[in-house]
């Protein structure tokens, strides 16, 4: 039998058809506009049935025997999991207040509609403290576009004439995206990349611009200098809808391309070709990526990003950046509960904390702080829901003694982690096909695609939604959690749209609330308290943040350990997603892993040979943080000066997990993000 889902084995969310028989996953397809033969296969959505059957699933709850002596788990049921995470929720609040304790989110639990669950406890309980990742994230890069012109525009890729691929690798992260792409290009569209590794879309670009790492925000810079002084932007649409173009020309005057472009590793032609090309060529789009996020300028470098697509007058128009229409939906979080005197602890990045009515809080370094300095005040018992903080945080050693120094921690997760080596009790979770829930970022659109539940749970696991409501109604918040299953709850929160969880098995592709309307800025103006594309920030300038990004002629390097580093560092970047694993997740799924495939560390041919390093020699990798060790490998998609070191491989062995070299002492000043992705690192060969 088809049965029509979501995947939500990685954030790309794509609809499937789920073939299943005898109850039992047997494959699933993503759907795809393109014929059979030119889809991107995904390899995880492959072996789903291996993942989702793995030997390695939690087959029940566990509980540690004791805390102070270390000691291993013994399995329990749910009832006394539950219960004994009730009692230490209400002996917690009881000692220290409910604000100490903590519930973190990681990328599985989804952006959105399912994660209000937790929020919902959390606040009828009286903590402000449920924290999602999206400082390391979208959520970061999110803010920036609202700052800008009140929403996180969707690149129209299909229907436009050159598309700005600007540190997104779609190949392996989201391949509907992709897909659109390539269809794009063979009808035409010109491609531009901007990317210090060669990804695949770089094989499609009429031009690549191989920046030097986290320098995003100074090329963007020079871009709009090119624009501006060669009098090449949307005159009009600036005029009639934006805000403060004076004070931008003027910062942007201090970035001639000439003069920045050696900082950044390019040549100023190509800069001035690149800009000129997207600047032309009607209708542009920019499709911005991971690649601005977890840089210590992550916030400033895509809000001058954000403001090309203002300058060439794409936004919400066929073809370029569209504002999206979500649905309409009831807010279920009951924020009004939280005591107004208790401040969460991101309280630091206020304007963070509070961007958006949907997002929540995202500052998840700051909870760090809170463990382990106290600061605000101390949270002494966390939730850990679908996220692998012990090695997916910036400064793993830092946040491994934070999760060490906790009265009590449970985990939510489908496997038995790094992190749930930490954990009091570990909750084993239902994975994506096993449960019903709301996709957020399906319906960016304003089309409600539902994620439905197309096997049974595995026996002994509980999907996310029921292990919150079943902790709920055990803290006493019966009336809050009255729902009897999912359906319930959805159906509340989708009502203002009219639309039900009935409607929506009906209509697997999914149903709109309301039509697509373009330049809507025309009648409604934007979503910014001027209602214009605020080049300028009345805003940020309130609160002490550049009101017009690098306003002042700043040209510092944003890698962290740049000071003071050894003349022989090289600029540690944290690799690519491959299209194989999610984060730490699936290394050891069978088959995709090849026999003796492992973690790598690559370098260009050049420094290699400098160094005298040869495929296979066993590099040690160190910054003032920490240290690890990967075998090497040759490549030339990286530029000398750095090394690419791959991602997502300290689930599979601490030897491999990056974010030991990572900073968290710098961040960004109004996201809080730390640079997880590029930093200053010594490369040493150990063995020949
Ligand atoms: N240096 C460096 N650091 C990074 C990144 C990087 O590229 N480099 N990437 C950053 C980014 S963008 C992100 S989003 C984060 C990701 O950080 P995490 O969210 O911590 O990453 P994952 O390893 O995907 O962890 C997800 C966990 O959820 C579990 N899980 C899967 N499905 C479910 C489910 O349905 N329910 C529950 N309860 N659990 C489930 C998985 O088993 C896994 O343990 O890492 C960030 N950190
Ligand atoms: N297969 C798979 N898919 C995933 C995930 C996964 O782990 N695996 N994770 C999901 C999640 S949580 C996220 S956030 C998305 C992210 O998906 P993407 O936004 O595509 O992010 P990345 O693949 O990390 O990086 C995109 C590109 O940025 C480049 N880059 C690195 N540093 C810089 C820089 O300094 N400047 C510029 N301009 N580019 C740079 C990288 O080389 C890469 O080609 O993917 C989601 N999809
Ligand atoms: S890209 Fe991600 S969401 Fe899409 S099918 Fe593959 S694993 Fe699933
Ligand atoms: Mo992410």
């Amino acid at each position: 039998m088809i049965k029509h889902t979501i995947c939500r084995l990685c954030s790309a969310c794509c609809p499937v058809e789920a073939r299943v028989e005898a109850g039992r996953l047997i494959s699933a397809e993503r759907k795809s506009f393109l014929p059979p033969g030119e889809r991107i296969i995904c390899p995880k959505l492959l072996r789903a049935p291996r993942i989702v059957y793995s030997q390695k699933r939690l087959k029940t709850p566990l509980i540690r025997r004791d805390k102070r002596s270390g000691s291993g788990f013994r399995e329990a049921g749910w009832d006394e999991a539950l219960d004994l995470t009730a009692h230490k929720f209400r002996e917690q609040r009881k000692k220290s207040g409910a604000q100490s304790i903590a519930w973190l989110r990681g990328m599985a639990a989804d952006w959105g509609a399912p994660w209000d669950y937790a929020q919902r406890l959390m606040n009828a309980f009286g903590s402000p403290n449920s924290i999602g990742n999206g400082s390391v994230c979208h959520v970061a890069r999110e803010m920036a576009h609202v700052y800008t012109y009140g929403a996180m525009t969707m690149p129209d890729i299909k229907n436009s004439g050159c598309i700005l691929v600007w540190g997104k690798n779609d190949r392996n992260t989201s391949p509907g995206a992709y897909e659109n792409l390539l269809y794009a290009r063979k009808h035409g569209a010109r491609i531009i990349v901007v990317d210090p590794v060669k990804p695949p879309a770089a094989g499609l670009a009429d031009i690549w611009l191989q920046i030097k790492p986290a320098h995003d925000g100074l090329l963007a810079m020079t871009m709009m200098h090119e624009i501006i002084f060669s009098d090449l932007q949307d005159k009009n649409f600036i005029q009639e809808h934006s805000l403060g173009f004076d004070e931008l020309q003027k910062a942007v005057s201090l970035y001639p391309p000439d003069e920045i472009a050696p900082l950044i590793w390019l040549s100023p032609e190509k800069i001035r070709e690149a800009a000129r090309m997207y600047v032309l060529s009607k209708p542009a789009c920019i499709v911005d990526g991971n690649g601005l996020d977890m840089q210590l300028h992550t916030f400033q470098a895509t809000r001058a990003v954000c403001m090309l697509r203002a300058l060439s007058g794409n936004l919400d128009r066929g073809g370029g950046d569209l504002i999206p229409q979500p649905p309409r939906l009831t807010d279920i979080r009951l924020q009004d509960r939280l005591p107004a005197d208790v401040q969460p602890v991101t309280i630091d990045y206020k304007l963070f904390s509070n961007f958006h009515p949907n997002w929540g809080l995202h500052a998840q370094s700051c909870l760090v702080d809170a463990i382990l300095e106290a600061r605000p005040y101390p949270v002494n018992m966390l939730v850990v829901q679908s996220g692998n903080p012990a090695v997916t945080m910036a400064d793993s050693g830092r946040v491994q003694a934070a999760l060490a120094g906790l009265d009590f921690v449970v985990v939510i997760d489908p496997f038995f982690t790094r992190t749930a080596e930490f954990a009091d009790v570990v909750l084993p979770a239902s994975m994506c096909f096993e449960k019903t829930q709301l996709n957020r970022a399906s319906m960016r659109t304003g089309l409600v695609i539902l994620q439905d539940q197309v096997i049974d749970c595995l026996p002994e696991t509980w999907p996310d939604w029921k292990i919150i409501f079943e902790l709920g109604r055990r803290l006493g918040l019966e009336d809050e959690f009255s729902w009897q299953d999912v359906e319930e709850a959805i159906d509340l929160q989708l009502k203002p749209s009219g639309i039900t969880v009935h409607k929506l098995r009906q209509s697997p592709e999914g149903i709109r609330d309301g039509q697509t309307k373009f330049e809507k800025f025309k009648a409604d103006g934007f979503n910014t308290p001027s209602g214009k594309v605020e080049f300028f920030s009345h805003r940020l300038e309130k609160e002490d943040h550049d009101p017009v990004p690098y306003l002042h002629g700043r040209r510092e390097n944003p890698i962290s350990f740049s000071a003071n580093c050894p003349d022989k560092a090289l600029a540690g970047m944290s690799g690519e997603r491959e299209n194989r694993f999610t984060h730490t997740q699936f290394h050891l799924v069978d088959d995709l892993l090849k026999p003796g495939e492992t973690a790598r560390a690559e370098l260009h041919p050049d420094d290699a040979s400098g160094m005298g390093i040869y495929p296979n020699d066993m590099l040690s990798i160190s910054t003032p943080r920490g240290e690890i060790r990967m075998p090497a490998s040759i490549s030339d998609r990286i530029r000398t000066g750095c090394v690419l070191i791959a991602w997502g491989w300290g689930e599979v062995h601490p030897d491999f997990n990056l974010n030991l070299l990572t900073d968290d002492n710098h961040r960004d000043p109004v996201t809080s993000t730390p640079s997880s992705r590029s930093f200053m690192c010594s490369v040493k060969k150990l063995t020949d």
